[in-house]
């Protein structure tokens, strides 16, 4: 039976990112996607301007729907949008125990706007306490999460390793904009790996829900950790070095995935 991936994110109307890259990104690997909406956003592909969240109650009720009727084998959560929707989204992960759970936390939009309150971070962090197989911070949000200024590797592995003491969850934190040199490090409770790449100058939208997806899709294939995070990793910066200028703002994905299962570029 196909198997159905759960993407609980925002909408981002150019489909660069949030639910709509991470659907495709689903589909792309033959998985089918769901969505369950958190927000709404008003952008282009040069920023955000307005984030709109239905009530909780409204988050529940797609939930609940959707799961009298299927079944999960994995969740992604991206953009939350706002404290209301933390519970809500709480109940989900405990409603689902025993699949891969990636949380993306995202905090703001590449432009600075603030897509979940500032104040709710901590609330959050503490609340998915042992309820996902993975964290996918970027530098900035595991600076807010850990509380550690990061300006090198040294730095980012003593906050994956607070965040890991914080959350009991293991933490990939992403180095695309460290200053000298694009790492990625991987802490799961035990070891630290580290994925090395050449630093790309181009800026593409949607860089943290496209990894965080493809890295759900290599968990549920069944790969270990450290290997999903790595094939992800690779798969990201291919995608990026091809994503296309559609508007006037950033570059945007755009990719599908071959017989072979290898991603491919149009
Ligand atoms: O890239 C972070 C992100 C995630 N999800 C949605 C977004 C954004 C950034 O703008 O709009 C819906």
């Amino acid at each position: 039976m196909k198997k159905i991936l759960l993407s609980i994110a925002g909408y981002d109307p150019t489909a660069g990112a949030g639910a709509c890259l991470d659907l495709k990104v689903f589909q792309s690997f033959g998985y089918h996607g769901m969505g369950i909406l958190t927000s709404l956003t008003v952008q282009n592909t040069t920023g955000v301007t307005k984030v709109h969240c239905p009530s909780s109650r409204f988050i529940r009720g797609q939930y609940h729907f959707l799961k009298k009727d299927v079944d999960f084998s994995g969740i992604k959560v991206g953009m939350i949008g706002c404290s209301e929707n933390i519970n809500p989204i709480i109940r989900i992960l405990d409603d689902n125990p025993t699949i891969p759970i990636i949380i993306d936390p995202v905090f703001k939009s590449s432009g600075g706007k603030w897509l979940l309150e500032k104040k709710a971070i901590p609330v959050y962090m503490k609340k998915i306490r042992r309820k996902a197989s993975l964290l996918t911070p970027n530098l900035e949000e595991a600076e807010f999460i850990s509380g550690i200024k990061i300006g090198d590797v040294h730095e980012a592995e003593k906050a994956a390793q607070e965040i890991f003491k914080l959350t009991q969850t293991p933490c990939l934190v992403k180095g695309g904009h460290l200053r000298k040199e694009n790492i990625d490090i991987l802490y799961d409770g035990n070891k630290f790996y580290k994925y090395k790449n050449i630093k790309l100058r181009k800026k593409v939208h949607g860089t943290g829900c496209f990894l965080s997806s493809v890295l759900l899709c290599y968990m549920v294939k069944g790969l270990p950790l450290d290997q999903a995070s790595s094939f992800a990793i690779q798969a990201t910066h291919k995608a990026m070095t091809k994503a296309i200028r559609i508007g006037s703002g950033q570059a945007l994905f755009s990719f599908s995935l071959n017989n072979s299962g290898k991603l491919v570029f149009p």
